[in-house]
């Protein structure tokens, strides 16, 4: 049996010195038998609160010195060395749960502002300035979870529809509508995925029969039915190396009760196998961190918890670390006192250093994490 991963959380407040988390009194004592790796250790204190961003959602570091954090209600620079709160700006717009904001270049000038869009059926779609002004606001939600680049011109476009709609429209980086479409069928998600390397993005989307590829121009270029599909209903992007054959491209299919994966290379036509949820989705969501000169996989999963009759009542952020060299992981689950709230999604942020060091942004905290 692996020995249960170590994490040390500090009182709030309180700053822990790097050079205070040596490693000799973290490990177990318990040796672990039989090759077992022995576990990641961490060591996790609190490194800011920002109330005014509402919930964490996105986190970016400017230069070496500060992170711009981004969330459900505004915005906030910080000190990295220090935590400090620099300058915070709320976001000049109602603020619904959920609907977070991600720290972009929309319009490709080189400067960043904020994009609040959710693929939770939320609204309104809005890019914000860094002043927490609007640029521009459209009342529909998105109907995807990220921004894209359809004609590869470096200024991003977003896809938005009524909740439950098929009819979906492109906007522009400037809010201005490109096209009007009909899906298919379907009222799930879009994906954006370069299906043929050429620098401009196409969309994705399911129907329960099969996977659509739609280009710049809102037609369909082609579709794939998985070998023995029943209901298509997802699409997921392999993020971690060391993926069975390369796979780039998960299709989910509920068949005969269970949810299965069909992975596909990048062009999303070339089949190569297909494979049960625990496997698949081992590959999907993680970023990278490097220690020692391995390169780890982290993830952070947001369980919310349904409420009844819709949305979300509470949530609890889980963060997991894995070596894949030696096998060892770190799970770690993010769940302030007193958090009754369903949380925006959560950011991650690798610091590098050795030790290796990241943030973890979650409701209105931000802790540093320091990975022996
Ligand atoms: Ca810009
Ligand atoms: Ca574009």
């Amino acid at each position: 049996m692996r020995p249960a991963p170590v994490t040390r959380a500090t009182p709030l407040g309180v700053v822990l010195l790097l050079g205070a988390c040596g490693p000799a009194d973290e490990v177990p004592g318990e040796a672990a038998g039989d090759g077992d790796p022995a576990p990641l250790v961490a060591v996790r204190e609190v490194f800011a609160q920002v109330p005014v961003v509402g919930d964490v959602s996105d986190l970016h570091l400017l230069g070496d010195e500060i992170v711009l954090v981004a969330g459900t209600c505004g915005a906030a620079e910080i000190d990295l060395a220090t935590g400090e709160v620099l300058a915070e700006v709320s976001f000049d717009l109602p603020c619904p749960p959920f609907l977070g904001s991600r720290i972009v270049d929309v319009d490709g000038d080189g400067s960043l502002e904020f994009a609040r869009f959710s693929a939770g059926w939320v609204g309104p779609t809005a890019v914000l300035e860094r002043d927490g002004s609007p640029r521009w606001v459209e009342p529909t939600p998105a109907r995807c979870d990220r921004l894209f680049d359809v004609d590869g011109d470096g200024r991003l476009e977003v896809l938005v529809a009524e909740p439950n709609s098929p009819d979906v429209r492109l906007l522009d980086h400037a809010g201005e509508v490109v096209w009007s479409r009909t899906w298919t069928k379907g009222n799930l998600d879009a994906w954006p995925w370069d299906v043929d390397g050429d620098g401009a993005d196409e969309l994705l989307d399911v129907d329960g029969e099969a996977l659509h590829v739609v280009g710049r121009d809102g037609r369909e270029l082609h579709a794939t039915r998985p070998p023995g599909s029943a209901y298509v209903n997802a699409v997921r992007f392999v993020t971690a190396s060391g993926a069975p054959r390369d796979a780039r491209v998960l299709v989910g299919d509920h068949q005969h009760g269970r949810q299965v994966y069909h992975a596909y290379g990048q062009d999303v036509r070339t089949y190569l196998g297909t494979h049960g949820r625990e496997l698949a989705l081992s590959f999907v969501g993680t970023q990278s961190l490097r220690r020692r000169g391995a390169t780890l996989h982290a993830k952070l999963e947001n369980r919310k918890k349904q409420a009844w009759p819709a949305g979300h009542e509470s949530s609890r952020l889980r963060l997991t670390v894995l070596d894949p060299g030696t096998g060892a992981t770190l799970e770690d689950w993010i769940d302030p006192e007193g958090q009754e709230l369903a949380r925006a999604d959560g950011a991650l942020l690798p610091l590098g250093g050795d030790p290796c060091r990241f943030l973890v942004g979650y409701g209105p905290t931000i802790w540093k994490f320091v990975l022996d």
